[in-house]
């Protein structure tokens, strides 16, 4: 089934994966709550009604391990880090509709209600099971309070997740050579009866939500797998006492795992969002539970259940190391207790400091704070975490690569182009001068508009940013082309036409850069003298008329100095220490960077070959730059995608191996290199007309980085 695009006439929930309440924010966490919350604004700009909500992750492993190592309860920790979460968030700009944690009686009361459901429904049953337990500290080792070797490829790993290795989901006693975390005890396995979903059950729906299910493609292609190689049933109690109680059980040391009662915090948030705001305004049960299909029902798999049944629209926001749980595991639960399914996942990719991995326990981080007090603006690091890669690839950051984009497109382009045009209103006109939007500039405002709806509908954030920013760009290329202020004297009118036009562009910029730099926006808004909020306007306003009185504007952005940045990179590599010495991340405060780039040796790399060619060999390549306009995976084929590329002369079909490297919704518009006299071949049964190329295991696409247009010569 195909979704209607965005917006629909459904109330929408986005939802942030939650954060464990164990640990301070990191710019690496960040990524995951400001691209939530420009996509819900994004969609609100579409006019689709929708909630952004999320919480406190309170339970679990990751939060007892770390209160007992500062010896506090858990409790009292995790309440402590929640209130600073939810004091940072909106510090960014990141408002949730509603924040909540899963601590509260919303969610123990809904979990408990959806397990017992479950229960009731016959899709849980007990086995005994092994389970790690510490002899000499007489505790069993759920999770986290285990490390070990993965049985899959052999990494050392925490009990519930190979973090360091193949990043699989591992179930209670599958770890090997088991050693508590806490105490460095050798633990040993000891039986003991636990409850178990029976995920396997639900092979045939899961296999049609999949079919079913928007987003990023790495959220649908990962599960696809883990489906084939058969899915096993999920243990979802654990040995502790910090959780939730299993419902009926009450007294026990045995909680439900904490990815049961995490989730349902999405649902439990929403619900506490309809209590406060009312049903009239926001009702929860349509988005997620009203005109579900019967949860027992079997056809609940086929594509024409789904169809057109008018459910609401839940898109998930989160980490790419946490899939397994939004794919298989979440669906199942929501489908076996009758709720609706997500139409969308999206999982990004991870942010790396510096070229390596985020190291919390080494402070080898930006942190949240440490951001903020250096006196940034917050939408500086949103627009740098949104749109400087595709979602699902993983973002660099360092204080060079920041200063580079905002120097370059807030401050050159954006920044640049509402100043001048502003500027010269306000000092010629007091405002917008008296005309109509010009056919050219009207004409590539709908094209902005449609490139931005087009960006939310495929859940890029980075396309949708990109509309703005050339959208000023434009901006800035129409203003020097018409030079207004040689036309003043001699065509009044023609001037005052070309500043209307930059007025109103300024306007679309504004609504449109409202989701990524919500600030920056309001700002921008407020000089152009609208009134309210700009993140109240509508696609619409985009080319209704600017207001008519408005003063001299200041600047919107600073230009980050290099001295400033020596000063930054400096601190952080004293603090930090060098990238690669080998220690692994803590893992805490998950949703960071989990890569393990940190630990990776420098490549082998292969010695220059003696046989050197001569230049006249080097001239027979015909080696041109390449635009991709677009890209598809060859289906069947593991890794190889099909590509269009414009290499000025003509438009070539060109087939490359990077299927699984790249985000292919995001590579429209990439530049890059490309071998064009290349005797053709064929792929998987496709011809490939050319080489693109590409450097090393990521597959890192060669491009250009002045301006020469597809067809130049590479020389
Ligand atoms: N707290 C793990 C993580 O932060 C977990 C997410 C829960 S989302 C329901 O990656
Ligand atoms: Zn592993």
């Amino acid at each position: 089934m195909s979704h209607d695009d965005f917006p629909t006439d459904r109330p929408a929930v986005v939802t942030c994966g939650l954060p464990y309440a164990n640990g301070d924010l990191h710019i690496g966490h960040l990524r995951t709550y400001v691209s939530g919350d420009a996509y819900a604004r994004a969609l609100e700009t579409l006019g689709q009604e929708t909630a952004f909500v999320s919480g406190s992750d309170m339970h679990g492993t990751p939060v007892a391990v770390n209160a007992e190592k500062e010896g506090v309860s858990p409790e009292e920790f995790a309440l402590d880090h929640h209130e600073t979460y939810a004091g940072t968030f909106p510090k960014f700009n990141v408002e949730f509709d509603n924040y909540g944690h899963t601590h509260e009686p919303t969610n123990t009361e809904l979990t408990r209600e959806i397990v017992r459901t479950l229960d009731e429904a016959g899709h849980v049953y007990e086995k005994e099971i092994q389970v790690a337990y510490d002899p000499t500290d007489d505790q069993w080792l759920p999770d986290r309070y285990v490390e070990g070797t993965c049985p899959y490829c052999g990494e050392q790993a925490r009990g519930d997740e190979c973090d360091e290795g193949c990043g699989r989901h591992l179930e209670p006693g599958e770890i090997e050579d088991p050693v508590s975390a806490i105490s460095g005890n050798p633990a040993e396995y000891r039986e003991r009866t636990h409850k178990f979903f029976r995920v396997s059950e639900f092979e045939d729906y899961l296999t049609g939500f999949l079919d079913r299910l928007e987003g990023t493609s790495n959220a649908k292609n990962q599960p696809r797998e883990w489906i084939e190689n058969g899915l096993q049933d999920w243990c979802i109690t654990r040995d502790m006492d910090w959780g939730i109680d299993y419902p009926g059980e009450d007294g026990d040391d045995l909680v439900l795992y904490v990815w049961v009662d995490a989730p349902i915090e999405y649902v439990a948030s929403t619900k506490q969002y309809t209590e406060r705001v009312g049903a009239d305004t926001f009702d929860w049960e349509t988005v997620w539970k009203a005109n579900a299909p019967d949860a027992d029902d079997p056809a609940a798999a086929d594509a024409e259940t789904w169809a057109g049944r008018d459910t609401g629209e839940i898109v998930h926001i989160i980490g790419r190391d946490i899939i397994q749980h939004h794919t298989v595991f979440w669906p199942s639960m929501l489908r076996a207790a009758g709720y609706n399914e997500p139409r969308a996942v999206m999982a990004s990719g991870f942010v790396n400091l510096d070229g390596a991995a985020f190291s919390t326990s080494r402070d080898r981080a930006v942190w949240a704070d440490e951001y903020l007090d250096e006196g940034f603006d917050p939408d500086l690091v949103r627009y740098y975490l949104t749109t400087t890669g595709g979602f699902q690839q993983d973002v660099d950051f360092s204080w060079e690569k920041f200063q580079e984009r905002v120097n370059g497109e807030l401050v050159g382009t954006l920044g640049n182009f509402a100043y001048r045009s502003l500027l010269f209103a306000a000092r010629n006109y007091g405002g917008t001068p008296d005309a109509t939007t010009s056919e050219e500039v009207a004409s590539r405002i709908e094209e902005a508009v449609e490139d931005f709806e087009a960006a939310v509908n495929d859940y890029s954030l980075k396309r949708a940013g990109d509309a703005a920013v050339a959208l000023a760009g434009f901006g800035n290329e129409y203003i020097q082309r018409n030079e207004p202020w040689n036309l003043t004297d001699d065509d009044p009118d023609r001037a005052e036409q070309v500043i209307y036009d930059c007025v109103q562009v300024a306007k679309a910029v504004a609504v449109l850069a409202a989701p990524i730099l919500p600030g920056k926006a309001q700002r921008l808004w407020e000089q152009l003298g609208e009134d309210g909020s700009v993140h109240d306007a509508s696609l619409e306003a985009c080319l209704e008329s600017p207001p008519g009185d408005f003063g001299e504007p200041d600047e919107l952005f600073e230009k980050i100095e290099d001295d400033r940045v020596e000063e930054l990179s400096a601190e952080m590599e004293a603090s930090a220490g060098p990238a690669d010495d080998g220690e692994a991340d803590d893992g805490e405060a998950d949703g960071e960077s989990a890569d393990d780039a940190e630990d990776e040796p420098a490549p082998d790399l292969e010695p220059i070959a003696d046989d050197r060619i001569s230049f006249e060999d080097f001239q027979d390549l015909d080696i041109r730059v390449g635009e991709i306009e677009a890209a598809e995976p060859i289906e069947g084929a593991d890794d190889l995608a099909r590509l269009e590329v414009d290499i000025g002369v003509e438009r070539r079909q060109i087939v490359a191996g990077i299927k699984q490297l790249h985000d292919l919704d995001e590579l429209a518009g990439t530049r890059a290199v490309i071998v064009a006299n290349l005797e053709k071949a064929e792929l998987f049964g496709v011809e490939s007309n050319g080489m693109l190329l590409a450097a090393g295991e990521d597959a890192d696409i060669l491009t250009t980085h002045g301006d020469s247009a597809p067809g130049t010569k590479v020389r």
